[in-house]
């Protein structure tokens, strides 16, 4: 059922630094051809930083780890029917023989069956706003707490509770460090209202963190929040005042369930007229690069 690819099956082998890359920003979280450019910059980002990429998805029904550029492209072109594939829906796609993007929850659980502890995305799913009453909460939460991948992303996108979902991933041992800044990144902008739980300042030192969660034999993955560099960080009003507009349209038009997220980006770069998805794109770039270091840090022979 899986497909590894030549140079991250004797990366592993040789316990060589890999990093994964999620597929639903490729399918669902970009328009096309910015995704395809994104997704091969980012293998491009991690490589220059000493570490091996691995993007993954379901390529008619095998899980494939490591695509190559067609495949990336297979799955980003605009026409291509590609499921968003959580962990729930994994057995799905594969005996469907279906085309699948996987989320961060899907990522974390293909990277850990195939050994791959370090994975860069952009922003991960959340309790989202009124998440109280619709029990919306992204399965990527749950498996935070129950898998052992450690994840780059910059911080919780403001389309979602920011303060519940830091209160999930407290209540489910989740740690979640904010890097090189005390204040939770907030995606498009550096900050939000909280506070990053805890905080670290170099791939070396997020390194040993994650070495010693695990070595304690503690389940469950790390999330590491790496603010969007400050020359791309979107301004707090006007970021604000479009997920609010997306917000209204999406409860007009009934969008909620798996269809709530990739709706409220697509919304959002519309009514920035763009400019969000620059951000996007560079925050992403940013997280590669980090978790190609923290993952190169990882696996360096003790002199
Ligand atoms: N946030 C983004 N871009 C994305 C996603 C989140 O800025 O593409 C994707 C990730 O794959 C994440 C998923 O795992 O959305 C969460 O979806 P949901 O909220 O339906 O769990
Ligand atoms: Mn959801």
């Amino acid at each position: 059922m899986i497909k590894i690819s030549e140079e991250v099956q004797k990366a592993l082998q040789n316990n060589l630094p890999v990093v994964a890359l999620e597929s639903t920003i490729i399918s669902h979280g970009m328009p096309y051809p910015e995704n395809v450019k994104t997704a091969l910059r980012c293998e491009e980002i991690i490589r220059e930083n000493h570490a091996i990429p691995a993007t993954i998805a379901i390529i008619d029904g095998v899980i494939t780890v490591g695509l190559s550029k067609t495949e990336i492209e297979k799955i980003a072109l605009p026409e291509a029917v590609v499921m968003k594939v959580s962990r729930r829906d994994l057995p799905y796609a594969v005996s469907q023989k279906l085309n699948g993007a996987l989320t961060v929850s899907a990522t974390m659980i293909v990277s850990k069956l195939v050994g791959i502890r370090f994975f860069a995305t952009g922003g991960i799913g959340g309790v989202h706003r009124n998440g109280e009453l619709t029990m919306d909460i992204s399965a990527d939460l749950e498996e935070l707490a129950l898998t052992e991948v450690c994840v780059v992303c910059a911080g919780v996108k403001s389309i979602l509770d920011i303060e519940k979902t830091l209160e999930y991933l407290e209540t489910k041992g989740v740690p979640v460090i904010g890097y090189n800044t005390n204040k939770m990144p907030a995606f498009f902008t550096r900050e939000s209202d909280f506070m990053a739980p805890l905080r670290l300042d170099t791939p070396e030192e997020v390194a040993r963190f994650v070495k010693t969660k695990w070595d304690l034999g503690l389940q469950g993955g790390v999330l590491v929040c790496n603010p969007i560099p400050d020359e791309f960080s979107f301004p707090k009003v006007l970021i604000d005042e479009a997920i609010e507009k997306a917000l209204i349209q999406m409860d007009i038009l009934g969008i909620k369930g798996k269809e709530a997220t990739p709706f409220l980006l697509k919304r959002i770069v519309e009514i920035t007229k763009g400019k969000s998805l620059t951000a996007n794109i560079e925050l992403v770039y940013n997280n590669a690069l980090v978790a190609a270091k923290i993952a190169a840090r990882y696996f360096q022979k003790e002199e």
